[in-house]
């Protein structure tokens, strides 16, 4: 009887362990801080059910050409609510500059970072970073700049000379306790397109992943950066075999995300919201194979000239499947037409608060 009693704890005690290390070993990082991993759980625990609503730049500056406001935000401003999820960009850090391409402050950034998590909000970073063969930016068309990373050595050095900076940055990111605060980390991303140094026509796939793997592993186990998941984001693709065509592997990516915009207005509504869903669809199957969470990493419709867009064309998309997160672009502060989300004034605000309403819809705090 005794026995039988003690047989049922240790059972019991390596299930709850077992549970634990399911998600561990989900984790690209083994030593990633307690943080991070409560970030993937509550990540994963979305999907599937609920959306977290998120926007670019959004604690920084807006669309009339406010800047540094702390508390501040365009989506605020418009409903009441904060996003759940902030993104931000580091181009320029790589470079030792005090501003970023967009000519924000990185203290600046650093403190909307802490800010935001303070408030409960996730933290995203995209990384625009310098071409490191020949210092020309992100949008550098040159064919072969990885494979000089991975031979040249002074092109290496240079890289992992931008990895320092990126991971004294990371380092400084701590909340009110001092502890790291946990940020999903958007690396070398839209490669399925070709517009960035690291694009499809300018590598092969296992340069790419080559490239992902030595920048994953020099983060983690050289710089000691334990407070990063990885999101793997590719632009459109055309099928799962596609997306796949340039993984790294799920031991080297903790999410899987999508940036896709929809482009030309009304006339490509429908064609946006098909290829949206067919690519989130696999990506919903497939993450719930591997354990893993899935988000629209970017998305938007530039200048929002559809007043009903949020309600009749972003949400039918992520109704269906549910991924984490959703994340507009920015609302540039001086840049008058280059603009993701709704600000005061906005013809599209009414549909923007039916939206942040809807109840698999969340904001910050919620
Ligand atoms: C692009 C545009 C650019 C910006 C870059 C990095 O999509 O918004 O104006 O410099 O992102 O934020």
């Amino acid at each position: 009887m005794k026995l039988n009693f003690f047989v049922i704890i240790a059972v019991a005690l390596s299930l709850i362990s077992c549970s634990d290390n399911i998600n561990k070993n989900n984790l690209v990082d083994k030593n990633a801080t307690e943080r991070t991993s409560i970030m993937f759980e509550k990540l994963l625990s979305m999907c599937g059910k609920k959306t977290m609503f998120g926007h670019q730049d959004t604690g920084v500056y807006g669309h009339s050409g406010w800047m540094y406001i702390e508390g501040k935000s365009d989506i605020k401003d418009v409903c009441g609510l904060a996003p759940a999820v902030y993104g931000w960009e580091l181009g320029h850090l790589e470079l030792g500059e005090e501003v970023s391409l967009d000519s924000v402050s990185f203290n600046e950034i650093r403190k909307g970072i802490q800010y935001a998590d303070s408030k409960g909000s996730f933290n995203t970073i995209s990384w625009h970073l310098r071409n490191p063969w020949n210092g020309n930016s992100a949008w550098d068309k040159s064919t072969g700049t990885i494979q000089q990373i991975l031979t040249d050595s002074v092109v290496e050095k240079r890289f992992m000379s931008y990895l320092d900076r990126l991971a004294d940055f990371l380092l400084s990111l701590k909340d009110e306790r001092g502890e790291l605060i946990p940020v999903l980390l958007r690396p070398l991303h839209e490669h399925t397109g070709s517009w960035f140094w690291w694009g499809r026509d300018f590598c092969t796939p296992e340069e790419y992943k080559q490239l992902w793997r030595k920048m994953v592993s020099y983060l983690k186990d050289v710089k000691e950066v334990h407070n990063v998941l990885y999101i793997y984001s590719p632009d459109k693709v055309l099928s799962k075999q596609d997306y796949l065509d340039r993984y790294p592997g799920d031991e080297w990516v903790d999410i899987w995300g999508l940036d896709l915009y929809h482009r030309d207005g009304e006339s490509k509504a429908k064609e946006y919201m098909d290829t949206a869903s067919m690519i989130l669809s696999f990506m919903s199957e497939e993450c719930v194979q591997r354990k893993k969470p899935f988000v629209f990493s970017e998305t938007g419709l530039s200048t929002l000239n559809m007043n009903n867009w949020f309600t009749e064309v972003l949400y039918p998309i992520i109704s269906k499947t549910h991924p984490a997160y959703v994340l507009l672009w920015r609302n540039a502060y001086n840049m008058p037409d280059h603009f993701y989300a709704p600000y005061p004034g906005h013809s599209s605000t009414d549909d923007f608060n039916r939206f942040v309403q809807k109840q698999d819809i969340v904001m910050q705090g919620e």
